[in-house]
């Protein structure tokens, strides 16, 4: 049975302290329009993305009050009537990413670009996301998670896995390429160091701590380089890849400043993919990236095939997600830790057994 009320982590408005909520109303199964679906949320991960939809401080403007979260696991308890063709059934264990819904008809969706759908509907940030026990997604792109990976487990997946798996799939790569990855320790970055490796990568990872380090290590990074202690950064990612620069590198730093360097150290002929996303300029200076031959291409989340892959190739073994275990309450702490740019790898917030 579907209670009544549940507890929901809500940002008010833009910028201001989240609350807790215990007794937030939840959509009941006779509410749910057509193509929508309730799902009782286990797990959820968190993004940086949420913290800058809690800030309010990106260009386009999340919607407020607003329950975050976008990395979501749980299983399907109701699907709307009329419901024509559903992909997903009542009781599938399903993952809510970043992409909630897109029409499936537009260009965009027709030529692979969903997320770019005009009406693309983003979780935690124009529709609630998975900081409740409940929310309501829509059978079309709710992803469904393989039976051999648990839901702690697969949850960061469908953001920080997808985002850098879709990202290593357009830096232009081949298998035995050096690529570099500024923001290596946090959530996506110690995912994309996963993934490079799983393709075959020579990876250099760029951030900053004994911890990270570690991680990194320990996940198969072949160099590593401390933003913050080194004295010459471009010449020390240079220097570990044999001279001549890596052929990519996979920005997923949260600040500018992962890069700036980046087209500096970068190879002739290499490949720049965006994916961090600080509102500010990246500083690429038009006489290099000309002159070296550089290619700049932003990445943004994945599609419905990509989440698929991307959990594919975590359920095989080739992907584990490093997280420690918290509790919705605890979100407030997670958001300030984020910005301090102390966790490494990921925080996996327990919403409901
Ligand atoms: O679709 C997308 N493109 C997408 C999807 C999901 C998330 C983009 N994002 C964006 C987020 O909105 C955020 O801006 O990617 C960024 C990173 O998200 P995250 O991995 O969830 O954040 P994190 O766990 O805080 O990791 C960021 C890491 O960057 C390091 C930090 O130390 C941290 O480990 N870092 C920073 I800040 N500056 C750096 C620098 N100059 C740096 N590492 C290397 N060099
Ligand atoms: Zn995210």
């Amino acid at each position: 049975t579907i209670p009544q009320t549940q507890t929901a982590a809500i940002v008010p408005a833009v910028g201001s302290d989240l609350e807790i909520k215990s007794q937030h109303p939840v959509k009941q199964a006779k509410d749910l329009k057509p193509g929508e679906c309730l799902v009782h949320i286990s797990h959820t991960g968190v993004c940086h993305t949420d913290l800058h939809a809690k800030q309010g401080d990106w260009p386009v403007k999340p919607m407020n009050p607003l329950i975050g979260g976008h990395e979501g696991v749980g299983r399907i308890v109701a699907i709307g009537e009329n419901t024509p063709n559903s992909p997903v059934k009542l009781g599938d264990r399903v993952g809510i990413k970043w992409m909630a819904d897109s029409c499936l008809n537009c260009e965009f969706c027709r030529r692979g670009f969903e997320m770019n759908c005009p009406n693309v509907k983003l979780s935690g940030y124009t529709v609630d996301g998975t900081f409740s026990e409940y929310v309501v997604s829509y059978t079309n792109h709710v992803t469904v998670i393989p039976d051999n990976l648990d839901s702690a487990g697969a949850a960061s997946i469908l953001c920080a896995g997808v985002t850098t798996y879709k990202g290593l799939k357009v830096s232009n790569t081949k298998v035995g390429d050096w690529v570099a990855l500024p923001g290596a320790g946090g959530g996506l970055g110690h995912l994309a160091v996963q993934y490079a490796k799983a393709a075959g990568l020579k990876v250099v990872a760029i951030d900053t701590g004994a911890a990270k380090e570690k991680m990194v290590k320990e996940l198969g990074a072949d160099a590593w380089v401390d933003f913050k202690t080194s004295k010459d950064l471009v010449a020390d990612v240079k220097a570990a890849t044999g001279g001549a620069g890596p052929h990519a590198a996979l920005v997923t730093a949260a600040h500018k400043s992962g890069y700036t360097q980046a087209i500096q150290y970068l190879r002739e002929g290499g490949t720049l993919v965006c994916v961090g996303m600080p509102d500010a300029e990246m500083g690429a200076n038009a006489f290099w990236t000309v002159f070296k031959s550089i290619r700049i291409q932003g990445s943004y989340v994945g599609t419905r095939q990509d989440a698929v892959e991307a959990l594919d190739i975590a359920a095989a073994g080739k992907v584990k997600v490093i997280f420690e275990s918290k509790q919705l309450k605890d979100l407030k702490d997670v958001y300030e830790d984020l910005e301090h740019g102390k966790i490494a790898g990921r925080i996996v917030l327990e919403v409901s057994k």
